[in-house]
């Protein structure tokens, strides 16, 4: 129901009951929604105030639209918590979803300034070079290179990284990971980045860059991830 006469803005109280119907299942991610005109009709609104709430609802990544095709009920986002320093397999076996890996790159490379700065090694030592794109239920998720001092950790292998790094690094050689910092900022994907993570060029993306620590400080990876805006949210619980 849409009611005319509270204050509750009537686009606001479409917003409202639109996300009802998705949150209950009426409406699933792929459904086409209703043009504007119906809901004009439907419930004796103006159609702006229809294009309003879905445009409020595409900018919070309820709905897309497609050219001349229509608006669309959108996959729901993952929702990432920033409070634990957890790897990306046990975040998406946390919520029941099946982590996967499609490796790019696993070599050996000499560490240039920046990346030498990061892990704190001498510039030109060896840091493994490692970019796999992470699936959710095979979907991909994020673009994500890590480098990683080839002295600190030995023994890494295709078969390793294929699974999950964090496991390897405290399973199998007893190292404590135990702090981070990371950055988020907003980007674009490149038209290669598209191609990895299934989008289009110019897509929106998080770019994000963690700074890893064992125990002891030592630097152990410097982590640049290109994550798809669509398909991911962070969230950060704070106290007064
Ligand atoms: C997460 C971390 C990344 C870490 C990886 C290990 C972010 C932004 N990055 O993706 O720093 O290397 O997990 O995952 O959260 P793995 O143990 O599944 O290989």
């Amino acid at each position: 129901m849409i009611y005319k006469n509270s204050p509750i803005p009537i686009y606001y109280q479409l917003e409202e009951l639109i996300k009802g119907l998705i949150e209950k299942g009426d409406l699933k991610p792929g459904d086409a929604l209703p043009p504007e005109r119906e809901y004009a009709e439907k419930y004796q609104i103006s159609r702006m105030t229809v294009r309003q709430a879905f445009t409020d609802l595409v900018n919070e990544g309820y709905l897309f639209r497609q050219q001349g095709k229509g608006t669309f009920v959108a996959e729901r986002k993952i929702e990432q918590g920033l409070q634990g320093l957890t790897s990306f397999t046990e975040d998406m076996k946390s919520r029941g979803l099946k982590p996967g890996n499609k490796l790019i790159k696993f070599e050996i490379i000499p560490a240039d300034s920046q990346i030498a700065g990061h892990l704190k090694i001498a510039e030109y030592g060896p840091v493994y070079e490692i970019s796999r794109i992470r699936l959710a239920d095979d979907v991909p998720m994020a673009l994500e290179t890590n480098y990683i001092s080839a002295n600190l950790i030995k023994g890494l292998t295709e078969g390793i990284v294929n699974k999950s790094l964090y496991a390897y690094i405290e399973g199998q050689l007893n190292l404590r990971i135990d702090s981070a910092s990371q950055t988020i900022e907003s980007s674009i994907a490149s038209q290669s980045e598209a191609n990895f993570l299934n989008i289009s060029k110019g897509d929106p993306v998080l770019l994000i860059q963690r700074n890893t620590y064992l125990l002891d400080g030592t630097p152990l990876e410097l982590v640049k991830s290109v994550y798809r805006a669509d398909r991911y949210k962070f969230m950060i619980k704070m106290k007064r």
